[in-house]
């Protein structure tokens, strides 16, 4: 099952034909982890804030034995939440990922990205990934799309786009 499903994960690349795929090299990824404390009364992405390249691949990995975890664009098409990736991207949601599953993505369109986890969202567990250069693009902010408000804790949690493209990378404090 697990096999399987990794693969389903992955068959956007299968999809596109042989001839064209190539499966990314390891150290190619920008690695976001999902982590928790051993009770589980803590859970959190790292590092929260990434910037990365138009086209570099992502891999969420569920490191956490105690939980399972999603990654999950904000995105009206996602569960009807605000929309806080650049217009003109697809919207993602990695579904449950299991302790040690795996999920992968590519960001081509440039901007601001903002993602979170279903379970974890009211524990503040969201992310934000930096595409390129924002400059071109407004950072996202509180918009009237999407019925179902971002709670305060998870608006919090998110790092400020200034402060990834200084450090290029934020974990957690
Ligand atoms: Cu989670």
């Amino acid at each position: 099952m697990q096999s399987r499903r990794h693969i389903l994960r992955t068959g956007a690349g299968l999809l596109a034909g042989l001839a064209a795929f190539r499966l990314p090299l390891a150290d190619e990824f920008a690695e976001i982890r999902m982590l928790g404390n051993a009770d589980g009364s803590d859970v959190w992405f790292d590092p929260v804030g990434i910037r990365i390249k138009p086209g570099r691949p992502i891999r969420w990995t569920n490191l956490d034995p105690g939980n399972s975890h999603t990654a999950t664009a904000y995105h009206p098409r996602n569960f009807d939440r605000p929309l806080r990736i650049p217009r003109g991207a697809e919207p993602w949601n990695s579904d449950y990922l299991l302790p040690n599953e795996t999920f992968h993505l590519t960001l081509t369109v440039e901007g601001v990205y903002d993602f979170y986890c279903i379970p974890h969202e009211h524990a503040g567990m969201v992310g934000r990934i930096i595409v390129g250069d924002p400059a071109k693009f407004p950072a996202p902010g509180p918009t009237s799309q999407g019925a179902e408000p971002i709670p305060e804790i998870a608006l919090h949690a998110l790092p400020a786009v200034d402060e990834i493209m200084r450090r290029g990378m934020v974990r957690r404090a």
